[in-house]
C-alpha cells in the first residue's frame, strides 16, 4: 500500500525545473571537492517531527493530516509507521534517518514492556533498512517527555531515576548498534534547572558524566563503533540547561576528561536561542576537532523559542558548509533535518515540499562554498589579515621566543605600534554575495 500515492521518487531536475515535487540543485551524484553531494551532505530525516508531529501547540489540538495513524499509539500503528517512514525516506532518497527510542515504539507499562515493543519494532526497521539501503545515522533515548524525568534524568535529585534513564540508553544503544547506527546523541532534554536555591549543580553535573562515561562503558562492551555526540541547546524545557551552546559543551567534556569520548551535534536553532549563529557554533566545535553532526532547521528571527522550521535560507546552508567543508565533511556525522512543518501546512506532501526545500538549500550552499573555496577569497582575506604574526615579531611571539621583557624593549625602540588596515567588513559582505 502507498501512503504517499500522488508522489513519485523524487529526482534531480536541475536549477531551470519548476517541478515542486523535484530537486533543483541537490543532484546526488555530482562530485564536489571530489566527493559525491550524497557522501557529503549525507540527509537525514528525523523521525519524532517527521513522523510523530502532530501539529499541537499550547494553544490547539493537532491538525495533522496522517491517515496512517491511529489515535492509540499502538504497536500495530508502530509497524505500520515504519511502511510510510520508508516509503517517504525512499522516494526522497534521503540516505539517512535517527530517531529516539519513543518515536518509534509505544512505551510499555513496565521497562521490560517497553523493551520487548522497541525489539519488535527494531526488527521491522532492520528488515526496511535492509530492503532500501537506508541506514540509521544516529539514535537516542528520549529523557524527556515522561512525567519521570520532571526534575532531569541523569541529572535527577532521583537516584532511581538515573537508573531508570540508565536503562533506557543501555537499551536505546542496543537497538542503535543492533540497526547499524553510525552515531549516538545526548540530547540533555532537562538537564538543567530552574532554581539554584534546591539544586546541587556541582553534584548533577557530576552525574552527568558519570553517566556518559557508564554510557560508554556499555557501548564498547556491546562492540558499538559508533561516534558519541552531544548536542548544546541553551533554553526549553529549563531556564539553566547545563548544556548551554558548543562552548559550554566543550568546557564540560574536558572538565570531565570526555574529550575523547563525545563530539558535538550542532543544531542551528539552538545556536541562535544561546544568541550565537550557526557558524559561529559550527566554528567553536569544529577549531576542538569536536564538530561530529549537525541538526538543520533555523529558527524564526522575530521569535523567541525553537521553532524548528526548516531551513531555506541560502546564506546560512553556505555559512555551514563554509566551516564542513574546511574540515572535510562530517562522516560519520551528517546533515539532519530536525525540522517541522509548520501546523498549517498539515497535508502529508507537504513533508516532501519541507524536506525538498532543505536539501536544495544545503546543496545550493555546498555549490557555493565550494567556489567560495576554490577561489581562495576567504582563505586569502583571513591570511592578509594575519600576516603580521607569519613574520618578524608576530612569528617570535607565536613561537614562545619572547617575554614581556623583550616586547617592552621592541617597542621602546620602535615608538608605537604599526598602523592597523580596515577589517572591510562590508567590502567582504559584497564579495560573498557576489556568489550567492
Ligand atoms: C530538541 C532537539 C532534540 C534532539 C534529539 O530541541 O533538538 O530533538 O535533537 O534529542
Ligand atoms: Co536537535
Amino acid at each position: 500500500m502507498a501512503y504517499f500515492p500522488d508522489v513519485p521518487k523524487i529526482e534531480y531536475e536541475g536549477p531551470k525545473s519548476k517541478n515542486p515535487l523535484a530537486f533543483k540543485h541537490y543532484n546526488p551524484t555530482e562530485v564536489i571537492e571530489g566527493k559525491s553531494m550524497r557522501d557529503l551532505l549525507r540527509f537525514s530525516v528525523c523521525y519524532w517531527h517527521t513522523f510523530r508531529g502532530t501539529g499541537v501547540d499550547p494553544f490547539g489540538a493537532p491538525t495533522m493530516q496522517r491517515p496512517w495513524e491511529d489515535a492509540q499509539d499502538s504497536v500495530d500503528n508502530a509497524l505500520r509507521r515504519v511502511d510510510v517512514a520508508f516509503e517517504f525516506m525512499e522516494k526522497l532518497g534521503a540516505p539517512f534517518y535517527c530517531f529516539h527510542d519513543r518515536d518509534i515504539a509505544p512505551e510499555g507499562a513496565t521497562l521490560a514492556e517497553s523493551n520487548d515493543i522497541l525489539d519488535t519494532i527494531a526488527d521491522k526497521l532492520k528488515e526496511e533498512q535492509k530492503r532500501t539501503g537506508i541506514k540509521l545515522l544516529w539514535g537516542t533515548a528520549n529523557l524527556f517527555s515522561h512525567p519521570r524525568y520532571v526534575h532531569g534524568a541523569a541529572t535527577s535529585c532521583n537516584a532511581d531515576v538515573f537508573a531508570f534513564a540508565a536503562c533506557q540508553v543501555k537499551k536505546a544503544l542496543e537497538v542503535t548498534n543492533y540497526l547499524g547506527g553510525q552515531n549516538y546523541v545526548f540530547w540533555g532534554g532537562r538537564e538543567g534547572y530552574h532554581s539554584i536555591y534546591n539544586t546541587d549543580m556541582r553534584r548533577e553535573l557530576d552525574h552527568m558524566a558519570k553517566f556518559i562515561q557508564m554510557a560508554k562503558t556499555h557501548a564498547r562492551s556491546i562492540g558499538f563503533k559508533g561516534q558519541f555526540l552531544i548536542e548544546p541547546k541553551p533554553k526549553e524545557p529549563t531556564k539553566h540547561q547545563y548544556d548551554f551552546d558548543a562552548a559550554t559543551c566543550l568546557n564540560f567534556l574536558r572538565q570531565y576528561g570526555l574529550m575523547e569520548t563525545c563530539k558535538l551535534n550542532i543544531e542551528t536553532n539552538h545556536a541562535t536561542l544561546a544568541g550565537h549563529s550557526m557558524m559561529h557554533e559550527l566554528t567553536v566545535a569544529s577549531n576542538a576537532q569536536a564538530l561530529g553532526s549537525i541538526d538543520a532547521n533555523t529558527g524564526d528571527l522575530l521569535l523567541g523559542w525553537d521553532t524548528d522550521q526548516f531551513p531555506t535560507d541560502i546564506y546560512l546552508t553556505t555559512q555551514c558548509m563554509l566551516v564542513i567543508l574546511a574540515q572535510k565533511g562530517l562522516s560519520p556525522g551528517g546533515i539532519n533535518f530536525d525540522a517541522k512543518v509548520r501546523r498549517e501546512s498539515f497535508e502529508p506532501n507537504d513533508l516532501f515540499y519541507a524536506h525538498i526545500g532543505g536539501m536544495d538549500a544545503f546543496a545550493r550552499g555546498l555549490k557555493i562554498a565550494a567556489q567560495i573555496r576554490k577561489d581562495g577569497v576567504l582563505t586569502d582575506i583571513v591570511k592578509g589579515r594575519y600576516s603580521s604574526w607569519d613574520s618578524g615579531i608576530g612569528r617570535k611571539i607565536e613561537k614562545s621566543q619572547m617575554t614581556f621583557k623583550d616586547l617592552e624593549e621592541y617597542m621602546l625602540k620602535k615608538g608605537n605600534s604599526a598602523a592597523n588596515h580596515s577589517g572591510r567588513q562590508e567590502m567582504i559582505e559584497n564579495i560573498i554575495n557576489d556568489y550567492l
